[in-house]
């Protein structure tokens, strides 16, 4: 069986771990700083195995070394912003941790595909590229397929068509300047714009863009989790069974789109060794102008970070 450590056995941590344990995917490991935490949940997790009839091994430390031979490895440590901390701090604070994790799971694992969670995500992706001395394929953010979820979401809600038939499509970096693709979207092929008032699908444009502040407003601690996590399990699935599936994923763009150097949200076609491509629509003038705009905020917030 493959293998996937996961790092931060937080809210997203734990929660992709339950996730990956029912798709009976590959062996399990969970990782963080505080002591006892990954190891409690990992044998809660490992005791429900039974009850729901899947051979999974699920073990959880505080060290490196069982992270060895991991096949995948996702990143989902770093910290919440505190009050006085500024987006930098949060920035520096999480990129030391990102930076950490990626080097000694790499010590134990040097073939691990990455896949990671850390906000503020695109740069946390950038820090792991480098930080690792990655090919841009095996280092692969979650963003777009959380955002790509809440809009469809959102539309099944509003329509009362199942969420199967709803293929929605939100590109660019992992915050409110993000792209959703209403003229690429579409219900059962049909697009979007035909089946929603324009007001409507406006309102839906704003509530996915705001979609994570609106989880935190209501959870008053934390973030959103089992959305966030559920899109990492896809991805693992990707990967692990080649199964060339494309997902909107942060990926660092060579051209693509006409932006280099940034890790940024794209179509990305995920299998075996990880990103195999990197999928272009053809974009219209106001579509272009709005990744660029996203991308734009996404570079400002890579340039401050001190590697
Ligand atoms: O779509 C997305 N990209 C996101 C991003 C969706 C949801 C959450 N997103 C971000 O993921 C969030 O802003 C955070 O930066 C991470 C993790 O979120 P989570 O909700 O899981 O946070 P928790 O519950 O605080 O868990 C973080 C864990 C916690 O248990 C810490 O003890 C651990 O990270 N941690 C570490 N583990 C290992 N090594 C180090 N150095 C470390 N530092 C903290």
């Amino acid at each position: 069986m493959p293998k996937i450590s996961i790092v931060g056995a937080g809210m997203t941590g734990a929660t992709t771990a339950h996730w990956l344990a029912e798709r009976e995917l590959a062996e399990l490991v969970l990782v963080d700083v505080v002591e006892g935490m990954p190891q409690g949940k990992a044998l809660d997790l490992l005791e429900a195995m039974p009850v729901i009839g899947k051979d999974v091994k699920v073990i959880g430390t505080n060290d490196y070394k069982p992270t060895e031979g991991s096949d995948l490895v996702v990143i989902t440590a770093g910290l919440p912003r505190k009050p006085g901390m500024s987006r930098d701090d949060l920035l520096n604070t999480n990129a030391d941790i990102v930076k950490k994790a990626t080097e000694e799971t790499l010590k134990h694992s040097p073939n691990a595909i990455y896949i990671i969670l850390t906000n503020p995500l695109d740069s946390m992706c950038y820090v792991a590229m480098k930080v690792g001395g990655l090919p841009r394929e095996r280092v692969i953010g979650q963003a777009g397929i959380l955002d790509s979820a809440r809009m469809r979401a959102f539309v099944a809600m509003e329509l009362g068509i199942s969420v199967e038939n709803i293929d929605c499509y939100v590109l660019g970096g992992h915050g409110d300047s993000m792209v959703p693709l209403t003229r690429h979207s579409n219900v059962a092929g049909v697009p979007l714009n035909e089946m929603l008032a324009a007001d409507k699908l406006a309102a839906i444009v704003d509530r996915t863009r705001k979609g994570g502040g609106e989880i935190v407003a209501l959870l008053k601690q934390g973030s959103a989790f089992y959305a966030p996590s559920a899109a990492i399990a896809q991805m693992s699935e990707a990967i692990l069974k080649d199964k060339n599936l494309v997902v909107p994923c942060a990926i660092y763009m060579q051209g693509e789109y006409g932006l280099k150097d940034i890790f940024f949200g794209v179509p990305a076609q995920l299998g075996k060794g990880g990103l195999k491509k990197v999928i272009e629509y053809k974009l219209n003038a106001e579509e272009q102008k709005m990744l660029e705009s996203s991308a734009a905020e996404v570079r400002e917030t890579t340039a401050a970070l001190k590697l």
